[in-house]
């Protein structure tokens, strides 16, 4: 397969002004006929280069240029492309393609899925459709009329305004669809249709009225109400955060059962994941509300962020989507809980990011080549992007980052671009230089940073020592150093934070945390009026996505754990106790040992307990574990056997020390009556539960009856299926018992079912491969469902205890699995696949495993160009 270079970027020879699409829907098939107006690219100075229009599985049926029918001898036709020659500078040309969504599994261009048709066009499935210059930088505008069996169909759905419709003979309809507003082709949405639709309506700040609509499958309207809301407030947070307006007379979004990502922004007409709309208490988790907000959230905001403002290339990926999670992010610290949205940013990013950028597909924010743009739908360009923009914020403050955004939009409103556009409006609006910055963009790897302090009693100087290193990553073996946002504050033994003066800086009154820049490999801060030795509060709200290293004792993490300002680093002192503890354990366990856990973190765990009501969600994350991927990152050959006796040796030591404080907790927080998915019920509901899940590490009839309790008497999926986990983890009847009855209960709700597949995949117990052998075969698998899939075999792959086996049957079982899932959808096969991303972090007897599950799926014939470039980087 061909490798695609950044550095062969090359604007268009010819652009496209307008699109007229015409679509029949007949007997399974779809007759395409496409009206494009294009012309030279003036920008481009060649006067002859052929147009080559990019087709994928299309059948052309025929071809007109300025209105005169083409012989097949006048054009040229290969794998993936049509070739035109020698054009006048001006011309309308004329599709007539015939396509076969109802054998599209790939669920990439037009698919059928329950209750008709639907598209995914990015980032290249408009090439699917018909024949296109399937790139960002060509913008055009879009007519689209859609022609189907009207009982069968009757919403027939395009980008943005219906401008007409009628009914044809033989019980057909039509629908025309006008976008007046220039877009790349990947934005091209329409969809045809049997569903229902809850209607809405929001008048923006400036008067324009938006009609809402949200589609969903028959019998679902009694779930849209949450996903209508969160569109309605995210609306509202975008005009008031950034000035920020629709511009559209339409927003739809239509909900899917059959999709490969989350949602995708589409103009005017978003089609999203089922599992990012759909909610109702007893079917939708704390979690799942909060998810739909965030997405519907993240989608609404590509509006801007994307449609208005697009990218230039797929390079420049993490441009619309580091900077629209970010813009993702903020809103759900507003709306929900600022602190709790931080921990699990982070705890994401490690978990997922970080092990991304030391594996086989580490790459830059800003990728310098790929062979599927597919797979750089990443954690490095969407969570690592959006930490990069949310350090150009801390550097430059809110203001200047709000002047910024207002600068982009200014001068590239329209506009294809590229982040280098972001970074300059920044700079530009502030006055700061990102030129060390943009080495984020660039680099690949999690930098780390090594702190040391030394407190002088004498000078009441504090002087803070920092050092940046960055290990090499494959094709980058030498780094260059980064401009690192370090925020961070001392805090005094009484627990408060001291003043903070740096030497030479005599502006001001000293700010109780400042944010420092690491731009050399070893810079020293000295802080001058330093009355006492303080502790210090390094890396504040994570406010650089690196490794920060500090030899806190025990007694500075217990003190910040207990007095920092900064509710992160507050729960990071925690952290970093635990995870010291369990990093030792493993140790002590790989070589036959037993573990001695300290009586102090049970006492520190106590003292969050005791605190918990005036921040329950808080303490439900601070006394969370870090998770065993994150951990495993840290050893330089895992054990996973060892870890996972390790961690949950940890859990099992906290059951035993707190077993009354977490049933008092238990109780003391049981609901009062009617499920509300807001502040103060979420945060009961998630530390009860956690509490639940300690009290049952003991798995004792007693535990077993609470959590069975919990589950028959549950009124919302929150709590049911928080009991469910904890049952599905026992060894007794129970277990069983629970995972029928869920079944027998909410087989009719597809998403439902995903999460007691889950449950089952990421299972602790010894048995766990066998259960997962034996629901691929179930009726409510579906290897073309990628909800499906994710929930069961991803699931599996995540299970690290189970997965990482050291008989390599787990490594087997999902290779052979993502062999089949390949030749039904490769996008999906190869998201799968990166499970096996950390295979050489293993012993040598597991390598020798993975290696041969590895090559296995190499050798197999026929592997789709996504899966390649997975397991050829993941063998190296
Ligand atoms: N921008 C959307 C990306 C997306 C996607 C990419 C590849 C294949 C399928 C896809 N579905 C959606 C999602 C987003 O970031 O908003
Ligand atoms: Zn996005």
């Amino acid at each position: 397969p061909q490798t695609i270079n950044l550095a062969d970027y090359a604007p268009p020879s010819f652009l496209i002004d307008t699109v007229d699409v015409d679509v029949d829907f007949r007997r399974g098939e779809a007759l395409v006929t496409v009206q494009l107006s294009v012309r030279r690219n003036p920008a481009v100075k060649t006067s002859n280069d052929p147009l080559v229009l990019d087709g994928e599985d299309l059948e052309l049926i025929s071809l007109r240029l300025d209105g005169v029918h083409m012989a097949p001898d006048s054009y040229h036709l290969d794998a993936g492309h049509l070739t035109l020659a020698d054009l006048p500078d001006a011309f309308s040309l004329e599709t007539v393609t015939r396509i076969h969504p109802d054998g599209n599994t790939r669920l990439s261009g037009l698919y059928l899925s329950a209750n008709g048709y639907f598209t995914q066009c990015e980032a290249q499935g408009f090439r699917r459709i018909t024949w296109f210059l399937d790139r960002p930088d060509v913008m055009s505008r879009y007519t689209v009329t859609l022609h189907a069996d009207k009982a069968a169909f009757p919403q027939l759905l395009a980008n943005g305004n219906p401008v007409a419709s009628g009914d044809e003979e033989g019980g057909r309809h039509w629908a025309k669809w006008q976008d007046p507003f220039p877009k790349p082709c990947y934005l091209f949405a329409m969809v045809a249709a049997k569903l229902d639709v809850l209607r809405d309506n929001y008048r923006t700040t400036s008067g324009r009225e938006v009609q809402l609509a949200i589609f969903v499958e028959p019998g679902k309207l009694d779930q849209c109400a949450h996903a209508m809301s969160a569109l309605k407030k995210s609306m509202h947070w975008d005009e008031q955060t950034f000035g920020l307006e629709c511009d559209l007379d339409h927003y739809m979004i239509v909900a899917v059962g059959d999709f490969n990502m989350g949602a995708m922004e589409n103009k005017g007409l978003n089609i999203f994941n089922t599992k990012y709309v759909l909610a109702r208490q007893d079917v939708a988790t704390d979690v799942d509300y909060e998810n739909i907000d965030r997405v519907v959230a993240h989608e609404y905001f590509h509006n801007w962020t994307g449609n208005r403002v697009t990218c230039r290339d797929w390079f420049q990926l993490s441009l619309k989507e580091g900077l629209t999670v970010f813009r993702d992010q903020e809103f759900g610290a507003d709306v929900h809980h600022r602190s709790v949205a931080r921990i699990r940013e982070v705890r994401g990013l490690r978990a997922a990011q970080f092990p991304e950028d030391s594996g086989p597909m580490a790459h830059p924010v800003r990728p310098a080549s790929y062979i599927e743009i597919n797979n750089f739908y990443t954690a490095t360009v969407y969570q690592k992007g959006a930490e990069v923009v949310r350090m150009i914020q801390t550097l430059i403050g809110k203001p200047a980052f709000r002047r910024g955004m207002d600068l982009y939009f200014a001068r590239h409103d329209g506009q294809a671009v590229t982040c280098d556009n972001f970074v300059v409006a920044m700079a530009d609006a502030s006055g700061a230089d990102f030129s060390q910055f943009m080495r984020w963009y660039e680099q690949t790897g999690t930098p780390h940073v090594a702190a040391t302090g030394r407190y002088d009693a004498a000078s009441q100087r504090y002087i803070l020592r920092l050092s940046q290193s960055c290990a090499a990553t494959p094709g980058q073996a030498d780094k260059q150093l980064y401009h690192i946002p370090v925020a961070i504050g001392l805090v005094g033994p009484d627990g408060q934070d001291l003043p903070l003066r740096l030497a030479g800086d005599d502006s001001g009154t000293p700010a109780s945390q400042i944010v420092l820049s690491l731009c050399t490999e070893t810079q020293e801060f000295i802080f001058e009026d330093v009355p006492v030795a303080p502790v210090p509060s390094l890396l504040r709200d994570f406010s650089a996505p690196i490794v920060l290293e500090y030899a806190y004792s025990d007694a500075d993490l217990a003190h910040l754990m207990a007095h920092d300002s900064d509710p992160f680093n507050r729960w990071e002192a925690g952290q970093r106790l635990a995870n010291r503890l369990i990093i030792a354990a493993t140790a002590t366990l790989s070589t036959g040992g037993t573990p001695i856990w300290p009586a102090s973190f049970a006492q520190a765990a106590a003292r969050v307990l005791a605190d918990a009501d005036t921040d329950p969600a808080f303490a439900a994350e601070a006394l969370s574990l870090p998770s065993e991927a994150t951990l495993a990152e840290q050893l330089d050959v895992v054990d996973p056997d060892a870890l996972h006796a390790a961690r949950n040796g940890l859990r099992r030591f906290l059951t035993e020390h707190l077993g009354a404080e977490f049933l008092a907790c238990y109780e003391r927080l049981a609901p009062r009556g009617g499920y509300r998915p807001d502040l103060i019920d979420v945060g009961h509901r998630t530390l009860r539960n956690v509490c639940l899940s300690y009290l049952c590490e003991a798995d004792s009839p007693s535990t077993r009856a609470l959590a069975r309790q919990q589950f028959d008497t549950a009124d919302n999926m929150t709590d049911q299926f928080a009991s469910l986990m904890v049952l599905a983890q026992s060894e007794g009847e129970e277990r069983q018992q629970a995972l029928d009855a869920f079944y027998q209960q909410w087989q009719g709700e597809a998403l439902v079912v995903d999460k007691w597949l889950q449950v089952q995949a990421t299972s602790r117990r010894p048995s766990v491969l066998n259960e997962v052998k034996r629901l691929v075969e179930h009726p409510a698998f579906d290897l073309r469902n990628p909800n499906k899939v994710y929930s069961l075999l991803r699931a599996f792959g995540s299970n690290h205890v189970h997965f990482h086996a050291a008989d390599g049957s787990g490594y087997r079982f999902l290779a052979e699995q993502t062999r089949q899932l390949d030749a039904v959808n490769p996008q999906v096969a190869s998201r799968v696949a990166r499970c096996f991303d950390r295979w050489r972090k293993f012993d040598a007897s597991r390598q020798a495993h993975a290696r041969a599950a590895l090559e296995m799926l190499r050798n197999h014939a026929g592997m789709s160009r996504d899966l390649f470039e997975i397991v050829d980087r993941q063998l190296g």
